[in-house]
Parts: C-alpha cells; sequence; structure tokens
C-alpha cells in the first residue's frame, strides 16, 4: 500500500520509511506537480490535517501529514507549530543558533523540553481524519552535538539519555522519538486490512 508523505522535509520520509519496515506500506513523497499547501492552522492537528487532507484530495491517494515541533518550558512552549520557521533564515542551522541564543542564561534544570508529532491519516472520501499524537520529554543542551537527523536534534537530550538526539542510532530514534510514538499509535487506528500487524 502506498501512502503519501505530504511533507517537504526529506528527513521525516526517511524516518517513516524505517518506521514502516515489515508493516506492508511505502512512504512515497508528494507529487512534483503541486505546490504546497499553506499551514495557516493554530495547532499541530490543525495544520498535520490541512497536509494531509490537501494530498488526499488532489491525488485520491491515502496521504498523511506530520506536524511537529520542539516546545521550550522556558520559552512558555515556543517554538511549538513555528519551529520549522523560528528565525528568519529557518534553516535547521539557524533554527538551533537562535535557540541556543534565546536559552543562553538558562540553567541546565530549567531547560526541560520535549518534541510533539501530530499525524493524521486522510484516505477515504468520508472526510474523517485519523489521528494520533507522540510526545518524547527532554531537555535542551548548552551545545550542538552529533550529525544524525535533523532540525532540533544537534541540542535535545531525550529523558534517560546522555546522548543528545543527533548522536542517537536512527534505529534507536526511532524506538523513542515522538513521531515513532505517534506512528504506533497510528497503526493501532488503521481500518482493518491497512497495513500488516
Ligand atoms: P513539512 O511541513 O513539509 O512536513 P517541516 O520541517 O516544515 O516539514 P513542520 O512544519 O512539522 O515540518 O515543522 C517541524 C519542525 O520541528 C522541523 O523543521 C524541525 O525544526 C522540528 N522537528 C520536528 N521533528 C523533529 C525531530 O525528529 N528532530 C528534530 N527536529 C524536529
Amino acid at each position: 500500500m502506498e501512502i503519501i508523505l505530504a511533507t517537504q522535509n526529506a528527513g521525516k520520509l526517511k524516518e517513516f520509511n524505517d518506521l514502516a519496515k515489515g508493516r506492508g506500506l511505502k512512504f512515497i513523497p508528494i507529487p512534483v506537480e503541486h505546490t504546497f499547501p499553506e499551514e495557516t492552522g493554530r495547532t499541530f492537528f490543525e495544520n498535520a490535517f490541512i497536509k494531509a487532507n490537501y494530498f488526499f484530495s488532489v491525488t485520491g491517494i491515502p496521504s498523511i501529514g506530520d506536524d511537529s515541533g520542539l516546545e521550550v518550558e522556558a520559552l512558555n512552549g515556543r517554538p511549538g507549530i513555528h519551529s520549522s520557521r523560528y528565525s528568519r533564515e529557518g534553516t535547521d542551522k539557524s533554527n538551533v543558533d537562535k535557540l541556543l541564543l534565546e536559552l543562553k542564561d538558562v540553567q541546565d534544570k530549567d531547560r526541560s523540553a520535549r518534541f510533539k508529532c501530530c499525524l493524521v491519516l486522510m484516505q477515504n472520501n468520508l472526510n474523517e481524519p485519523i489521528s494520533a499524537e507522540g510526545v518524547v520529554e527532554g531537555k535542551i543542551s548548552e551545545g550542538k552535538k552529533g550529525n544524525k537527523g535533523f532540525g532540533y536534534d544537534p541540542v535535545f537530550i531525550p529523558k534517560g539519555s546522555l546522548l543528545h538526539m543527533a548522536e542517537i542510532e536512527e534505529s534507536e530514534k526511532n524506538l523513542i522519538s515522538h513521531r515513532a510514538n505517534a506512528f504506533r499509535l497510528l497503526m493501532k487506528k488503521l481500518p482493518r486490512g491497512f497495513a500488516k500487524e
């Protein structure tokens, strides 16, 4: 079964295909002829729905939208749904640099943060989204480490880990991440026969 992953983020596509191994699902990129919808929602769910719904309605192929981001306690939950456009430049590097600068005077004990992920699947014409949310708790480090993953992984230390997310093997990240948690929940909500158990 092919599912469009309604994303422009190559890191997400790779993670989904790793998560889906053995389930008879293949995540394919968005068709090149379509523009990407604007993310005008106010929540992770609304934005994930906009992405999934757009690609399902223009292609008829089951589509999953992922909206995810980092919530930092000392910043009252920012950058949240604005994680990918946090800095003006909006690259992974400029976003991480801005975050470290904003937290430069914040002590270790106050650097708690969590990654959140909301997934929405659109797969029939009843307009009924199937959705799931996942979280991974942790904290923001003072410096960057590692070159795996994407986004804020170089400055995120999952709770109970000594390693930064970007130092953790992909197979391990796929056991603990917010996306993995949301993905497992979503698999449980799929209609019968959609994926292998
Ligand atoms: P699409 O909208 O095209 O899917 P995006 O990267 O813009 O791609 P989001 O709007 O969901 O996706 O923003 C997610 C941002 O949150 C992402 O760019 C990273 O900065 C951060 N993020 C999400 N998941 C992450 C992860 O597993 N590791 C590190 N950073 C992550």
